[in-house]
């Protein structure tokens, strides 16, 4: 009996030791892509996908990738055992994990006193929020301590369930859908204990706190407060315990999921709260602003359409007025007027019903993302650290499609759209890079460049963004429809874009007059440009702002700078702050040294157990998986450090056994041709030996395992795998 140890995963030895390497192969599939025989066939990377999701082999690698398919149930394979397993363990030695992603980015880092950092894709419920919390347990757990460790440590992941709480939400695609980008260093003292961190969030998806679509619930926060709140919390805050009460948290018609339990939750977050060092009186001021919120959404006009608009709910005015520390007559004022400064003279105007329902939300918009900002950078104050190695981990909002795509999910997919790039970019320039060290020569693979994408998007002058600024900037008609237009007349030719206007037959059939479509690389996405103009202007009245400056609580304080009064230049827009802060994060990603993890959703349903092959081919294709495979079998299959491989196989061959005492690339050239290797079969670069081909690799792996067999040895643990 024989086995082929590089399809098994260590918990399968005991089972598998009596099964054919044919049988295990057949059953569990290869661990690493690389390894399959018909590695062109996307029919049989999916099969391979298919078989390894079916025995709860959730992960895969190609190369030093990791392919991950959510499973959408618990898997024992997170204990501290498994992590035991994978500290300090050769990446290929072990069944694939996160866990190997993670100790691996770990051991780059104090190895080769190098940045690392961790780029977590796939679509939205893939699973990349789950996937960055286990990286971030592992350190947790695995790391040494220092004196101060285990406060950071608890900081580090406590501060994953407030972020949570306040920027994730359920939509339909995803009960716990990240609705801000998070970029997360983690820091490392010398002795390589975790000792602080610093997160960069990107642009909250703030439209939620007024509006959600149906089927959808807004930030969890709200309902945790409600359920799970105190009586006599509730009372101070004014809220009633039931979510139907509240405007804003009735458009989905949602208020329950089956998945999430709001009252535990909330104690997770109030414990989360107090560990990462918020006092007393900032979760006051804290709950205060998130109360004042849901009463800002009752609060409730009267007047006719053209005429102009008062407040009828004078309770909702109270309450604001004590939990924000405002005036309420000039608050209810600031919700009904409008000041314009004109001639050096202020004038205020009243504002129609229309006009102060979204003056209305803009303030509740404005509060929450203005605090969410505040949050962010109060975990980071308690995060603090100086000069320290990292690891950075990003996890963002995954590429989505809606029935109705607004603004939103416009700058999701673009965000998207930049992440491939850098994917494509450094898989393939990493590559080029390591055969070069190594002075091999190779022949590239073609694949396709979304860079034309994200250049539609962020070109100035003619790309979306800047036509869209444009439309925002211009005084006069300029209106959501005129930047379609405008779009249509500027990149209307593009190959990646089209309209209800300028497409004929069944694509006309299936767009609105007022939808613009992108061909992503990840699909198309027909987007509503209703909506538009404001989003990305996404302005304050100048006296709702001074209301805010006004206010006692502390945090809001922080939030509304009377600076901010006297600067007249017009801000920039959501879009184009969007498009710098990612700019930057591209920066900072590129001089790190890169790990990924390519998430995949395997059904629509959220259902465990459901292998859905339509949708899983369409991700293997657009996240480009099959040329990865193909970029990382043109050159060479495996490659090993000179010492690494000569340990493993000097057995085989009586000059290198049992110590060779030359050079070691001395020792691998002996080796190989003592294995009767042929030239085209391998390389020898300045550190590594590369292989072309696995089955060079099997044949000596086999040659190995007969050896052992016959000195009447027995390999007790399949997990000594090839490589
Ligand atoms: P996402 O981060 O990729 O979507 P999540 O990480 O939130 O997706 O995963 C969605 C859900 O899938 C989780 O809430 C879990 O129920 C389940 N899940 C994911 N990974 C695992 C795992 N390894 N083991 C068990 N269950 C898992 V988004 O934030 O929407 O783009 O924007
Ligand atoms: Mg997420």
């Amino acid at each position: 009996i024989r086995w082929r140890s590089t399809s098994l995963s260590p918990g399968d030895g005991v089972r598998i030791t009596m099964e054919s390497a044919l049988t295990a192969r057949d059953r569990v599939g290869v661990q690493d892509f690389v390894l399959l025989e018909n590695h062109t066939s996307e029919a049989a990377f999916i099969e391979n996908l298919r078989k390894r999701f079916k025995e709860n082999l959730i992960y895969t690698y190609i190369g030093s990738v990791l392919v991950s398919v959510n499973p959408y149930k618990d898997l024992e394979i997170y204990t501290k055992n498994h992590m035991e397993r994978y500290r300090g363990i050769n990446f290929y030695e072990v069944s694939p994990h996160i866990y190997a992603v993670s100790d691996n980015s770990y051991r780059s880092m104090r190895t080769e006193r190098r940045d690392q950092c961790i780029l977590i894709s796939g679509e939205s419920g893939a699973g990349k929020t789950e996937a960055s919390k286990k990286i971030l347990q592992y350190y947790a757990v695995t790391c040494p301590a220092s004196d101060q460790v285990e406060t950071v440590k608890d900081r580090l992941l406590q501060s994953n369930p407030v972020l949570e709480a306040f920027g994730n939400a359920k939509t339909l695609r995803n009960d716990n859908s990240s609705r801000f980008g998070k970029y997360m260093d983690i820091q490392f003292d010398f002795k390589g204990a975790p000792v602080g961190g610093h997160i960069l969030n990107y642009l909250l998806e703030k439209s939620r706190v007024v509006h959600q679509n149906h089927g959808e619930r807004n930030f969890h926060i709200f309902y945790q407060l409600i359920e799970g709140g105190e009586e006599d919390l509730l009372r101070r805050l004014g809220l009633e315990r039931n979510p139907q009460q509240y405007q804003y948290l009735v458009k989905g018609n949602c208020p329950k999921v089956s998945s999430i339990n709001d009252r535990s939750d909330w104690k997770v977050v109030r414990k989360a709260l107090s560990v990462i060092g918020f006092s007393e009186d900032e979760v006051e001021e804290l709950l205060n602003i998130i109360a004042s919120v849901l009463h800002l959404g009752n609060i409730q006009y009267g007047g006719e359409d053209s005429g102009n608009a008062y407040i009828t709910t004078d309770t909702q005015i109270k309450y604001l007025a004590r939990l924000l520390g405002v005036d309420g007559l000039v608050l209810k004022e600031a919700l009904t007027h409008k000041k314009i400064i004109a001639k050096g003279e202020e004038l205020k105007s009243p504002l129609n019903l229309e006009q102060a329902s979204s003056a209305r939300d803009a303030l509740s918009k404005a509060v929450y993302g203005r605090t969410f900002t505040w949050l962010v950078n109060k975990i980071n104050v308690s995060l603090a650290y100086k000069n320290a190695s990292v690891i950075g981990l990003l996890d963002i909002y995954g590429f989505e499609v809606f029935q109705h795509n607004s603004f939103e999910q416009f700058c999701i997919n673009y965000c998207n759209e930049k992440l491939q790039q850098l994917f494509i970019e450094l898989t393939l320039k990493s590559e080029q890079d390591e055969y070069e060290a190594e002075g091999i020569t190779w022949e590239p693979v073609q694949y396709f460049n979304n860079k034309i994408i994200c250049d539609l998007v962020e070109e100035k002058f003619k790309g979306i963004i800047s036509i869209l600024d444009e439309e925002c900037l211009r005084p006069g008609d300029a209106s959501d429809i005129t930047f379609l237009e405008k779009l249509e007349n500027t990149v209307g030719g593009h190959a990646h874009l089209t309209t209800h206007k300028l497409t004929d037959g069944k694509t006309r059939k299936v767009m609105g007059r007022e939808e613009f479509r992108l061909l992503h690389y990840a699909g198309e996405v027909n987007y509503n440009v209703n909506g538009f103009l404001d989003k990305n202007n996404d302005l304050l009245f100048r006296n709702l702002k001074e209301v805010m400056c006004m206010s006692d609580n502390k945090i809001l304080t922080q939030c509304f700078d009377r600076a901010e009064l006297k600067d007249s230049r017009r801000p920039e827009t959501a879009a184009t702050q969007f498009k710098t802060s990612l700019a930057k994060l591209m920066e900072i990603l590129m001089s790190k040294e890169p790990s990924y993890v390519r998430c995949i959703k395997p059904n629509d349903a959220k259902q465990a157990g459901r292998f859905d092959e339509v949708l899983i081919r369409h991700q293997v294709k657009y996240l480009g998986l099959m040329e990865n495979l193909r970029v990382r079998r043109a050159g060479f299959a495996y490659r090993r450090h000179y010492e690494t491989f000569l340990q493993r196989y000097k057995s085989l061959c009586p000059e290198t056994w049992p110590s060779w005492q030359g050079k070691l690339a001395d020792g691998v050239s002996t080796l190989v041709k003592h294995l009767g290797y042929k030239p085209e079969e391998y390389k020898l670069g300045r550190s590594k030996i590369f292989i072309r081909f696995p089955k060079t690799l099997f044949a000596t792996e086999d040659a190995l395992e007969t050896r052992k067999h016959s000195l009447g040895e027995r390999e007790s643990h399949v997990s000594h795998a090839v490589v």
